[in-house]
């Protein structure tokens, strides 16, 4: 009901009288009364005033589970988990989905003490300013186009906060976005499955959006989203852009089962296209030019002898030749 109530409230630009809430919902006086107290002690500013009833104020960037329903829009969710503090939101999505979590369920927190990078780094997920989200989807296909799902998700992160905030980030192949060569966002994309079936694959999403400074180790790398644009970003607005940008691509993506359909899309916001790269290939470094990304997502980098290799992600990490892109 708090869902509800919330959503009714935001519609509204002023006040919905409790009559008008009891009888939207269905509700007694009372259940309204202590639906709204709980939704203030998570954060919302609601005024009430006598015969007149309820305004939500302008509220701060609250992130709840009531909070996030009441902003999403059509697209599929088979579930949704808030917690204010986990020790990371792919752990708790990979045991969902193990257990059975249907397609599209989502896992969002308010902080991670042990939020995960990839190859055993870790992801700082301080309290309250980040963004730190799980989505598990099961998509009929060979595991080997899982690592697809992470070009189609930066691709929808960039465009979500493009569109909500104005910011342009560009994609660092595979799994970054940057804002002036600085990270503002993390993807960690893990799967369980057999030879030929994806048993499911958890999305992980680390965005830096509201920080306004950053521990020493990450100071020169990192970014937020407040300290690029110079305004906070409401949390929940962004999650919901997020994701129905991503089922529009998810669904263009699943069409083809490749990334035809987004190639134009993703080259027009890939970071350091066309500069020099080192690729770090356990077989043995090279460097040469990024050219792009084919359908599979593999990076295309030209060598000074013309060829082109396809770089698979994985075990590799490419990295400008002067600097982080
Ligand atoms: C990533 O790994 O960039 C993937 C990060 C995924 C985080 C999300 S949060 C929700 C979900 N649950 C999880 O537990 N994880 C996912 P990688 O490319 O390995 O980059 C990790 C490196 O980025 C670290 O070694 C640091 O250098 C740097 N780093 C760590 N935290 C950062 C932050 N908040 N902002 C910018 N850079 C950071």
């Amino acid at each position: 009901m708090k869902t509800e109530i919330l959503r009714l409230l935001k519609e509204r630009d002023g006040f919905v009288s409790g009559q008008e809430l009891c009888s939207l919902l269905g509700v007694s006086r009372t259940a309204v009364w202590k639906a709204v107290g709980h939704l203030r002690e998570e954060g919302y500013e609601i005024l009430a005033v006598r015969n007149r009833g309820y305004r939500l104020e302008d509220s701060r960037d609250v992130v709840t589970e009531a909070e996030l329903l009441s902003c999403m829009e059509d697209g599929p969710l088979g579930g949704l988990e808030y917690h204010e503090s986990i020790d990371s939101t792919n752990l708790r999505a990979k045991k969902l989905a193990a257990e059975g979590a249907p397609h599209a369920t989502l896992v969002v927190a308010g902080c991670q003490s042990a939020g995960r990078g990839r190859r055993g780094r870790s992801w700082i997920s301080p309290s309250g300013t980040g963004i730190f989200m799980s989505l598990i989807v099961r998509p009929r296909l060979l595991p080997s186009c899982a690592s697809m799902l992470t070009l189609v998700a930066a691709l929808s992160v960039s465009d979500g906060i493009k569109k909500l905030t104005g910011l342009e980030t560009a994609i660092k192949w595979p799994n970054d976005l940057v804002v002036d060569g600085k990270k503002v966002c993390g993807i960690l994309t893990e799967m369980s499955a057999e030879l030929e079936e994806i048993h499911y694959v958890v999305i992980g999403i680390g965005i830096n959006a509201n920080m306004t400074e950053f521990p020493a180790e990450v100071r020169d790398t990192a970014e937020s989203i407040r300290r690029a644009t110079g305004r906070p970003v409401r949390r929940s607005l962004l999650i919901a852009e997020i994701l129905t940008t991503f089922w529009g691509y998810y669904s263009i993506f699943m069409e083809c089962g490749n990334l035809d359909g987004l190639l134009a899309a993703y080259q027009e916001r890939m970071a350091g296209k066309g500069k020099e790269v080192v690729v770090h290939d356990p077989a043995g470094s090279f460097s040469g030019e990024a050219l792009g990304i084919d359908g599979q997502g593999r990076l295309l980098v030209q060598r000074a002898d013309g060829k082109v290799s396809r770089v698979v992600s994985g075990e590799i990490s490419v990295r400008g030749s002067c600097g982080y892109i």
